[in-house]
Order: C-alpha cells, then structure tokens, then sequence
C-alpha cells in the first residue's frame, strides 16, 4: 500500500526540488497534498501529469498523512511539525528546528541510516526526523568513508556557498545584480543588503558571541552527531559566494590511523553518492557548475596535506548540488528508508 504524502512549503526552492526528486525516483504514493502559507494558496501545480491546487497549511492538513516532507523555515515546523506527528505522520524536516533535539534522528542514508531505525510506514505511530543542514550533508558524504577507515580527530572545513542555500529569492537577486551591474547601475540589496554579484562575503546566519556564525557551529554540532562522537573536532569557515545551487568546500582531515591518498581515492571510488573527478595532468577538479542538479557529490584534490606527519592527514575539495543532495535528495532518500 502506498503512503500518502504531504509536501509543506511546496512553492520554495526546495518544496519544488522535492516534487523532481519525487518524480525522478518514481517515489510510490497513493496521494500527495501540496501544502504552503495563505499567500500562496490557490496556486496551481503541475506533477507527474495531473494538476493540483495549492492548500493553505493549517493543523488539519496531516489527517491522513502517511509522510510529511518540511521545508518552509524553522518556525513553521516548529508549529506544525508536533502536530502532524500526533496525527500520525512521519515527518521529514529540512529545517535546522529539531536538529540537535535528543531523540530526534539526523540522517544522511549514506552515512548514519542505522540512526532512524524502527521508524516506518505502516506501525501507526508518527516521528520526527531530521535532515542535516546542506554544508554537513555536502561534506560528511565525502569525508565519512575516509573517517570510517582511519578515524578523523580533526577536521577543518572552508565553504564557498550558493545563493540557493538562502532560497529561490536570492538566487533571482543574484541574476538581478548581476545585470544591473554589467549595465553599471547600482545593484537591487534585499536579500543580503550588500552586493552579492562579483562579490562574496561571510555567510550571512547570525555571528554568535563565540564569534562564529551559526553556519560553522551546524557544521560542528551536526558532524558530532551524526558521527555519533563527541570527541572529533570541528572547525568551520563558511563563506557566501555567487555561484547559484551547489555548494563547494575545502575540507581538511587530520587521522588518527594512516591513509595514503590512493588508498583515499579508492575507498571514495566505491563510496555511495560519491564521484571522484581528480585529474591533476588536466587541473581538471569538481566545480559547483558540474555538480549542478546532480545527485552524486564530487570529490577531487586529494592530496596528503604537507603540513602533517606521514599519512595522517588529508585536503579534499568537495562540491555538492545544494538544493539537491543538501535538501530535497537527502529527504527524499530518508522516505525512501520508511517504506
Ligand atoms: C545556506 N545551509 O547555504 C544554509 C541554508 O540550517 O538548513 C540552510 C540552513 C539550514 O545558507
């Protein structure tokens, strides 16, 4: 029998990634609500050949809803996340509101599925699960298999991030500026209040007292959980850049036990949801634009870091379809796991 679905926050980025995701993977379901703010209510939407109206979310959507996929912001699966749970829904969310909340499971199905085990379709019984934030998903996908075989102790990570981490409005604020200032005028500032084309600035979350943004602490936070060990150490640097759906990051790796870099592009090679593109006689590495609308993420630069003793530390660069393996995929990868 085939679940029935709900899709919240279906007009933004994401909620439309999660219908083509939907689709592309012939993801079996009997119905599927498309569910989003008053505003955007009564908006028509085509999917896999038939048409649906938009519907209003209220605390009676989830009646019947077998699996919720959220993405419409933290506060609003705060409020109706709770509440679809008690109805009986599993639900997906992409937002970072439950993230570190014990109990709730943060899953990447290539790294950590054992997580949300017991938890399906059919045993009548709602749930909360996680999706990690897109920077984690993009670098744990890399850097796991390579933790798995010699035990990271320390990793520093250096983003470059898309405008579709900040969503559909400013990635159409990038294009915006970008013609308005090769025609010379002054650039349109709403979403970032600053110029974004030609331009790249420090992630735009909120700067803590500790003086890192909330960006570098999910990458810290999110990795220890998901690694399911507190003792690895994180250090993050995530930096907005003008480059508009996939994300790229510099990852360094310190091991506690040896491992050369062909060993390294081996284990990647057979890692799921990995492409190795590491052609050095070409300087031909992964870049954000490849990995666009892609599935797989794409690791190259493998490379013994110098600064470290023998075979116990590593530099990758890792590029990631933000939108994709960094949102809607991953959710979409987690529902798969409840059937
Ligand atoms: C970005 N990762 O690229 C962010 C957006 O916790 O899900 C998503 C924030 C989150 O700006």
């Amino acid at each position: 029998n085939a679940p029935s679905l709900a899709v919240v926050g279906v007009t933004g980025a994401v909620g439309q990634e999660f219908l083509s995701v939907l689709a592309d993977r012939d993801f079996p379901y009997r119905s599927i609500k498309m569910l989003a703010s008053k505003r955007s209510a009564g908006q028509n939407i085509a999917f896999q050949g038939r048409s649906y109206v938009v519907e209003e979310l209220t605390e009676d959507s989830f009646n019947g809803v077998d699996i919720a996929l959220f993405s419409a912001g933290g506060s609003i699966s705060k409020e109706f996340g709770p509440l679809a749970v008690d109805r009986g829904a599993i639900v997906v969310d992409n937002s970072s509101a439950f993230r570190m909340q014990d109990g709730v499971p943060l899953v990447i199905p290539e790294v950590n599925p054992e997580a949300m085990e017991g938890i399906k379709v059919g045993k009548g019984k709602g749930a909360l699960i996680a999706n990690p934030n897109c920077s984690t998903i993009i670098c744990l996908v890399a850097a796991t298999p390579l933790h798995r075989r010699s035990n990271v102790l320390r990793m520093v990570v250096s983003t470059y991030q898309a405008a579709s981490g900040a969503g559909a409005a400013a990635m159409r604020e990038l294009e915006q500026q970008t013609h308005e200032v090769l025609a010379g005028k002054p650039p349109t500032c709403k979403i970032f209040q600053r110029q974004y084309a030609f331009n790249l600035f420090s992630h735009n979350s909120s700067v803590l007292p500790n003086g890192y943004n909330e960006e570098e602490m999910k990458l810290v936070k999110e990795t220890r959980k998901i690694w399911n060990n507190n003792d690895v150490k994180v250090t993050a640097t995530c930096i907005r850049v003008p480059v508009m759906r996939a994300h790229a990051e510099s990852v360094n790796l310190q091991f506690e036990n040896p491992l050369d870099e062909d060993t390294a592009r081996d284990i990647l090679r057979n890692a799921p949801g990995v492409v190795v593109i590491d052609d050095r006689a070409s300087n031909n590495f992964p870049t954000p634009l490849e990995v666009s609308n892609k599935d797989d993420v794409a690791v190259g630069r493998i490379r013994r870091d110098v600064s470290q003793d023998g075979k116990y530390g590593l530099d990758i660069f890792v590029c990631g379809d933000q939108i994709r393996k960094g949102a809607a995929l991953n959710a979409v990868q987690i529902a798969e796991m409840l059937l």
